[in-house]
């Protein structure tokens, strides 16, 4: 029986041109910047987002902190999100290790934050505050059904973090998704912000690692701040040659996973005991719940599981995420809403 494993596009496994890529890869000290294969992955990085740099890290954590120590000094305030997987999912990094103080505004169901209440959110002088210094963005928003955040409204964002002299950073985990779901070039929902941090790791399969950019000046001083979390690292083309293959290979089919993300939500529509917003699916990612009172969510997860089928339970008491990636095919979708019927009507 195939696993077919919905939890996360971080479970996807490098492909075989990605091993070669690896097993090829010309390699060399990059504290010294003498990893051709790094240096050429971040030239790559760097062009695709329309940024003058880029720094290789190891996760998307990682280069979402690594832009917020760079922008913040202690006890700076950063806007953000309160869905925001900077402020859920990061361990509470930014507070922890560089005493920057989040304050987060409502995220709605499509991934946005009101203008309105961003410009609420920005302090005035005043003795008593702590000073904003920078507002933060997620597209594709993970914890919003995948959300894909269009251009103009990353604009209009922008325009308020300039008129009050802010930093607008990124967290671009799965702007690639983003871009495809909209049909536009990466470089458009990237424009206006100052960094951007986007992952190899999940859509696109490699098997590790972000990067982060931004303008040469950013950079540089961004790559003092992954010294000091301890990211410098020696011959790490070994891994960014698989992020060179991702870039090259694995972003235009990612409109396959979205059309099973869909697949998967008009079939759970239809099924009695699920509850889903299915017109909400625009990419990858999608959230159910299980309103059935025959069974609980823990016991509906481990039956699946039984079956072949792996869920996350999280987001809510009820709810459930299924993540469409590499490696599932429109089959594996039929198999699984054949699966959700069955563990509903043995209940
Ligand atoms: N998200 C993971 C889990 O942490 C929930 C997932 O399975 O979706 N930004 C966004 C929007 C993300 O979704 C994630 C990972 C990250 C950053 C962090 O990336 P990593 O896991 O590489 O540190």
């Amino acid at each position: 029986m195939k696993s077919i494993d919905l939890r996360s596009d971080t479970v996807t496994l490098p492909t075989t041109e990605m091993r070669e890529a690896i097993y090829e890869a010309e390699l060399g000290d990059d504290v010294f910047s003498e990893d051709p294969t790094i240096n050429r992955f971040e030239n790559m990085a760097a062009e695709r987002m329309g940024k003058e740099s880029a720094l290789f890290v190891v996760s998307g954590t990682m280069g979402n902190l690594v832009c917020s120590l760079t922008h913040c000094a202690r006890g700076e305030e950063v806007i953000l999100g309160d869905r925001s997987h900077m402020f859920l999912n990061e361990a509470g990094g930014m507070s922890a290790l560089g005493g920057i103080h989040p304050h987060i505004v409502a995220n709605q169901s499509d991934g946005t934050m009101r203008l309105e209440d961003i410009e609420g959110a920005i302090r005035g002088s005043n003795v008593h505050y702590p000073r904003t210094r920078l507002i933060c963005l997620e597209n594709t928003h993970n914890s919003c059904n995948g959300a894909a955040l269009p251009a103009e409204y990353i604009e209009s964002v922008a325009a308020v973090a300039k008129s009050h002299g802010l930093s607008l950073h990124l967290d671009g985990a799965r702007i690639f998704n983003a871009a495809v779901a909209l049909g536009v070039d990466v470089k458009e929902l990237t424009r206006c912000v100052d960094s951007v941090s986007f992952c190899l790791s999940k859509g696109l399969s490699a098997p590790v690692g972000s990067a982060v950019c931004g303008s040469s000046e950013f950079i540089a001083e961004a790559r003092r701040t992954r010294k000091v979390l301890g990211g410098g690292m020696r011959q790490a083309g070994i891994i960014a040659a698989a992020g060179i293959v991702a870039m090259e290979q694995m972003v235009e089919r990612l409109a396959e996973d979205h059309a099973n993300a869909r697949r998967l939500a008009e079939g759970i529509d239809q099924i009695e005991g699920l509850c889903i917003n299915a017109a909400a699916v625009q990419t990858n990612i999608i959230y159910f719940d299980l309103v059935s009172d025959k069974l609980d969510i823990e016991t509906f997860v481990k039956k699946l599981e039984k079956k072949g089928v792996r869920l996350l339970h999280i987001g809510g008491p009820r709810r459930c995420r299924a993540v469409a990636h590499y490696g599932i095919e429109a089959e594996d979708i039929d198999v699984t809403l054949a699966a959700m019927r069955e563990v509903i009507e043995e209940s």
